[in-house]
């Protein structure tokens, strides 16, 4: 990696969305959650916020059962010592080991899921560069289907068209403006489906 692109990600803060729709070995989604959010901080990464549980309808709609959404606030001290990619990655890497933990199977694009655990933003970090992003941001529906990225792509390049991403995550981050579109969170559910919104219900 080129030197230019070393930034200190010290106190660097990840966003991280959470989502489930099938039973694991633990229980129900809810539970399977909070289970996760446990072995985040097992793997020493620092839980700072943690929004209320969703109840929300499976995209594509008719997709299977609800899911349960929620989003994190994390921060990641062991990483600090990287670089931005490098710590997102890293990241990432911990993100895996725990949906694995929990009996996630990666199989088909958008199918049900015991446990989903999304890098959505790292700060104002733009990978792999804001040109690259944005054909991905603009990527056409039919090819949304088919076409996985095979690097990392931030921030999630859907993630601002997913009220069950954007609600949580209000909770946690309401000051995050998305570095490409330059819009706050709510700027972002604002600019949705109102019905698409209401159908994030915050489970009590
Ligand atoms: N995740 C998906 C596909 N569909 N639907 C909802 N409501 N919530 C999700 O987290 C979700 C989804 C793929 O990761
Ligand atoms: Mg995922
Ligand atoms: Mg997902």
């Amino acid at each position: 990696m080129s030197q230019d692109k070393k930034q200190l990600p010290c106190g660097q803060r990840y966003i991280l969305a959470l989502g489930g729709n099938l039973p694991s070995s633990v229980g129900a989604p809810t539970v399977t959650i909070q289970h996760a959010l446990q072995s985040l901080r097992e793997y020493d990464l620092r839980v700072k916020k943690i929004s209320r549980f969703f109840q929300t309808p499976a995209f594509p709609a008719g997709n299977g059962p609800d899911y349960v959404n929620a989003a994190v606030l994390i921060e990641a001290d062991e990483f600090a010592s990287q670089s931005t990619d490098a710590a997102c990655r890293s990241v990432l890497g911990v993100l895996h080991k725990v949906e694995h933990a929990f009996g996630r199977t990666r199989d088909t694009r958008w199918g049900q899921r015991t446990l989903d655990l999304d890098l959505i933003a790292a700060g104002d970090t733009i990978l792999p560069d804001r040109a690259g992003f944005e054909a991905w941001m603009h990527l056409p529906m039919q090819d949304q289907v088919t076409r996985v990225p095979d690097e990392l792509i931030l921030p999630h390049p859907r993630m601002h068209e997913r009220a069950f991403v954007l609600v949580p995550m209000a909770d946690v981050a309401p000051e995050w403006v998305h570095p490409v579109a330059g819009q706050s969170v709510q700027q972002m559910i604002a600019a949705l489906p109102q019905d698409e919104v209401a159908s994030v219900v915050a489970l009590d």
